[in-house]
């Protein structure tokens, strides 16, 4: 049963004590019930409410009524009882509301004490990595570094480097052309570009002799994937051109090079080739890092070498003088300067470096490959 005010009677000190005790228990039980804050809402209106709350009811019913007499002693309890209900309402309010930030607490917590979240390092991809370690070995020799576009012309590609205009190469069957080029004149139609040569051509046009560069970068070709074909692959391109520039430093350039790249015990090897930018033109070998040249690993024929003791490293020669004349006015003039120039594919050089079997594997994204590297 709820508690409700009585009227008082019995004015005593012991009679008031009773009404008193009474009043007092039914409030600390009802404050101890509060659990919401609408809750403690209706119990403070109860209590406290100017119209019909239990302390005006007090007053009406217990003041107000008290003879003359006892009206000093009943208005100080009544006070006391006033206090301790004003009392009571605050610290119901307070304690449910340390109840409810202690369970907000307690949900929302966290443990500092458990490991953080690891994001997963990335690594330099297999042929970016071979790709600067190549430029790197060239930058110590004083070589600068330069990049071009992959969108070029047909004379930067293939005009500017000497190709003939009926070149197997500037077939549809090699290069992949831009589409519908067909209304501007040759020179000036889009392709991929096949090489990294077009940069030093555009290099040339923009510094004059003597100059060192490496060239490295993403190229195309028309050719259908397979396990040693991509039809974008990555070349580097190196050119040095200088008074007296002879074949002799081409060799001893690369020899160093080589040695630099696979270690100090490599030999390396040169046979006759043919580029249409070069004259003489040359293939170099090294000898074979896996075998160490005896074309055996064991009782097993190599294969990294073909049983040969030689692997195929890279082309290169002297620049033609045709070549030369078409940057003749920025002082590339055939008669006062040469120059020697190579090329590598640093796909080729990654697949041998690091024992890849397929070069698709350099460009699907598999992660479980990739991670191996890092
Ligand atoms: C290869 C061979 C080569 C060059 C690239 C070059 C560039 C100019 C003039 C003369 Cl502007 N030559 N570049 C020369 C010889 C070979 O690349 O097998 N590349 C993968």
């Amino acid at each position: 049963m709820a508690y409700t005010v009585p009227k008082l009677k019995d004015f005593s000190p012991a009679a008031l004590d009773k009404a008193a005790e009474r009043l007092l228990a039914a409030l600390k039980k009802e404050s101890a019930d509060i659990k919401t804050e609408s809750d403690w809402k209706l119990f403070r209106d109860r209590w406290m409410a100017r119209k019909n709350g239990v302390l005006t009811l007090v007053n009406d019913f217990w003041l107000k009524v008290t003879p003359k007499e006892n009206k000093r002693e009943i208005g100080q309890r009544v006070n006391q009882i006033k206090q301790q209900v004003v009392q009571t309402v605050d610290r119901t309010l307070s304690r449910i509301q340390s109840a409810a930030s202690a369970s907000r607490l307690a949900t929302e917590s966290i443990d500092i004490t458990l490991p953080g979240n690891r994001r997963p390092l990335g690594a330099e991809h297999p042929v970016i990595k071979t790709m600067n370690e190549i430029v790197s070995v060239f930058r110590n020799l004083g070589y600068s570094l330069e990049e071009g576009p992959i969108i070029e012309t047909d004379y930067y590609n293939f005009e500017a480097l000497n190709f003939p205009p009926n070149h197997p190469a500037r077939d549809t069957q090699d290069t992949l052309f831009v589409a519908n080029q067909e209304s501007k004149p040759l020179r000036d139609r889009l392709l991929l570009r096949t090489h990294t040569s077009p940069v030093q051509i555009r290099t040339m046009e923009k510094i004059k002799p003597p100059l060192r560069i490496v060239i490295p970068g993403k190229v195309h070709r028309n050719d259908p994937p397979d396990a040693s074909h991509s039809p974008m692959f990555h070349q580097i391109e190196g050119l040095a051109v200088d008074t007296n520039i002879t074949l002799g430093d081409l060799k001893g350039t690369l020899d160093h090079a080589m040695k630099a790249l696979f270690g100090s015990s490599v030999k390396t090897s040169f046979r006759p080739s043919f580029f249409p930018f070069t004259e003489p033109s040359a293939e170099m070998l090294i000898s074979c890092f896996i075998c160490g040249g005896s074309g055996k690993r064991g009782s097993e024929p190599c294969r990294s070498c073909k049983q040969t003791g030689w692997i195929e490293i890279l082309g290169c020669g002297m620049v033609d003088p045709n070549v030369f004349e078409f940057v003749k006015d920025n002082g590339y003039d055939p008669r006062k300067v040469s120059g020697f120039a190579f090329g590598m594919g640093a796909d080729r050089i990654a697949i041998l470096k690091y024992g890849v079997d397929d070069i698709q594997l350099f460009f699907q994204g598999d992660v479980r490959f990739l991670e191996q590297f890092g």
